[in-house]
């Protein structure tokens, strides 16, 4: 469907996109649990993934016999089919990480590899925390933190530390540029999606951190949750971050959101619609169920590749072309 809009100047009226949404690439899931091995034997999902020297870079979750969490790697030519390592590349060193490494999102920034993940730990201290939190409405027993690691070749990973500590903060993206001179995250601060910033990485000041937006009263998709996917995308006319809802039904959706270059704590339009949700059996049935949940959106020749956990079991892949989901960003 299209819609017509005023466009700015005298160029007339432009057609845009009303209604969008990414299309499911045919081989999809384009990665399944390795059944031979002990670490990802169970489920492979929320796919961290970059394109760097013409090839495709996955970080994935995994889990296998123990339940635990760990990072894997995989290497691609195409985007669709994968080479993966046989060893994680990061896996729990200490207690607050007990419970596994998860949900990566890799960005290159002035030659360096960063990769955000949440660190789930079993701590005693985590658990009394959350018992004190009277809105704590998930199944977590445990505490996370929101942590940054580095790396020059992606394989090896150093970590840096967590954004904050001691409080229910996770879905933590890096921009992919410094803005005004500092390094730039959205985390999620509950129920909000927040922006902190940080001169060094290390320390990123209380101060600095402000609520951009959040679940959406009257909303059918986003009303109770919300959280940033993958690394926002610098367009013309803002970041373009695509992030994740849901309602009191836990079906999650994918959204976008169009952000100012320059003060990203402003929201310069926020579609009303979803651009994705579960619809295959893949993506209904899995160990979580109706879970479309995204760490990734590189843009290669003009096309958006949205890389998703389904159902947390196996990942899949969802395209567009970039211009199509900049006009529905900006007019949807
Ligand atoms: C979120 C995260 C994701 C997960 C999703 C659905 O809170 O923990 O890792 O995919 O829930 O289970």
């Amino acid at each position: 469907m299209l819609k017509r809009v005023d466009s700015i100047g005298f160029s007339g009226f432009q057609e845009v996109l009303l209604t969008f949404s990414l299309q499911r690439h045919p081989a999809s899931p384009i990665l399944h649990p390795e059944p031979a091995s002990s670490w990802e034997c169970y489920n492979v999902f929320n796919p961290s993934v970059i394109h760097y020297n013409a090839l495709f870079h996955m970080h994935y979750r995994a889990q296998g016999l123990d339940w635990v969490s760990r990072i894997g790697y995989a290497v691609s030519s195409d985007g669709v089919h994968w080479n993966r390592l046989r060893e994680p590349v990061l896996e729990p060193i200490d207690e607050q990480e007990s419970r596994g490494v998860e949900d990566p999102r890799v960005t290159c920034i002035e030659g360096t590899f960063y990769m955000t993940y949440t660190a789930y730990s079993s701590a005693a201290e985590g658990r009394d925390y959350l018992a004190q939190r009277q809105d704590w409405d998930f199944f977590h027993d445990g505490l996370i933190l929101p942590m940054i690691a580095r790396s020059r070749n992606l394989i090896d990973w150093q970590r840096i530390g967590p954004i904050v500590s001691g409080e229910d903060n996770k879905d933590h993206v890096l921009f992919p540029r410094k803005i005004n001179g500092r390094f730039a995250a959205l985390h999620r601060r509950r129920p909000q999606v927040w922006i902190a910033f940080s001169d060094d990485m290390l320390v990123w000041p209380d101060e600095s951190m402000a609520p951009i937006y959040g679940p959406r009263q009257g909303s059918t998709w986003d009303n109770f949750g919300v959280g940033s996917n993958g690394v926002p995308i610098e367009t013309e006319f803002g970041w373009l971050s695509i992030n994740h809802g849901y309602s009191q039904d836990h079906i999650y959706h994918l959204g976008v959101v169009l952000l100012d270059l320059d003060n990203p704590t402003r929201v310069i339009h926020r579609p009303a619609d979803p651009i994705f949700w579960p619809q295959e059996l893949w993506e209904l049935r899995g160990d979580v169920p109706m879970v479309v949940f995204s760490c990734a959106n590189p843009v290669v020749d003009g096309t958006v590749y949205v890389y998703y956990g389904a159902a947390d079991h196996v990942i899949g892949l969802a395209t567009c072309r970039l211009d199509d989901l900049v006009n529905f960003a900006r007019f949807g």
